[in-house]
């Protein structure tokens, strides 16, 4: 395996959340970070060698081809067109509505609105909060993709439904997922992943999913102190956990940028650690999508390793503990 860094430039400038843990055990007190980030100040390097591989059930049989495998490995992101269509498209598309529509998620930590408005834009959960969407979470096609790709078994991490209404919907800043769930979650190392079925078609003006190919290959430590209660604002606009545009633009200079649009029903599935971000709803067409993160058991969350606290269960799920609301 390949060294862990222990930059004395990241040491002094990273405040060390793990060392004043009162946990028994102690096991976080000394812990080393693989993965360090929310600085004060630039780092020195603009990026840090990943440790884990990318695909880890290459030899498992499942929906992927081993093109697709390849795929996935080299871009961190694989789209899969009509994933689900006809009628079991439309009852879902039927349940997401009604979920957005429950007057009281409104005003409940897990539902969260626009910056500036009082649409819903993230509902969280929603594995919990809807069996149709439990059974989905579950599709032998869904979880045999994800144990090609990480090697073993999984739990579900975060599920959130987004929506961008039309011309109000607005867009997301470029990050990595594993950023933020290492830093503010716990999450030891990159054995999570990402499926997001898009429920209406989306195209190139109502804010797809933009991705940098091969940025998952490395880790991006970002600067920026991760702030008490950080998810009240992060969900709504965020602005820690977001690369520096020194790396951001050497990044795309080699991957560069690819949008992902298709029609409703597509299945989009992509490493925790690729960067993505996405645009405005500028067009009259709302765009939503469904996604489930599917992390393995055996990394399971611990204390974060760069915030104040963990977040609440709604965005951070454990392994073997339901949630309601
Ligand atoms: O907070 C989270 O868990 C997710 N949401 C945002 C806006 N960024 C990081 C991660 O994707
Ligand atoms: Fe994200």
């Amino acid at each position: 395996m390949a060294p862990i860094n222990t930059s004395n430039s990241y040491a002094v400038v990273q405040k060390q959340y793990s060392d004043t843990s009162e946990l028994p055990g102690a096991a976080y007190t000394t812990r080393r970070d693989p993965y360090p980030s929310r600085f004060s100040e630039s780092p020195k390097k603009l990026w840090l060698e990943r440790h884990e591989p990318v695909i880890k059930g290459r030899e498992l049989s499942g929906p992927l081809s081993a093109a697709q495998l390849d795929e996935f490995e080299e871009k961190g992101f694989l789209f899969l067109p009509n994933f689900i269509h006809g009628a079991a498209l439309e009852e879902l598309r039927q349940e997401i509505r009604k979920l957005m529509n429950q007057e009281e998620y409104l005003t409940r930590d897990f539902s969260i609105t626009e910056p500036q408005g009082n649409e819903m834009r993230s509902l969280f959960a929603v594995h919990f909060l809807s069996n149709t969407l439990k059974k989905l979470s579950e599709d032998p096609r869904l979880t045999g993709a994800v144990k090609q790709i990480l090697g073993g078994e999984t739990y579900i991490h975060q599920s959130r439904i987004n929506y961008k209404p039309g011309f109000a919907g607005k867009g997301f800043n470029w990050h990595s997922d594993f950023e933020t769930w290492h830093a503010e979650d716990g999450m030891p190392a990159m054995h999570a992943v990402s499926a997001s079925v898009i429920m209406t078609d989306n195209h190139e003006f109502n804010g797809p999913l933009m991705l940098v190919p091969g940025s998952h290959k490395v880790f991006v430590p970002c600067v920026g102190e991760t702030p008490e209660n950080n998810f009240r604002h992060s969900l709504k606009r965020q602005e820690v956990g977001v690369p520096g545009e020194q790396a951001l633009t050497r990044l795309i200079e080699k991957g560069g940028i690819e949008s992902v649009t298709g029609e409703a029903g597509g299945l989009i599935l992509f490493d925790c650690n690729v960067l993505h971000a996405s645009n405005a709803n500028m067009s009259p067409d709302p765009r939503s999508n469904v996604f489930f993160v599917y992390n393995r058991r055996d990394n399971a969350c611990q204390q974060p390793f760069a915030a104040p606290g963990p977040r609440p269960e709604f965005l951070a799920h454990h392994s073997d503990k339901s949630w309601s609301p």
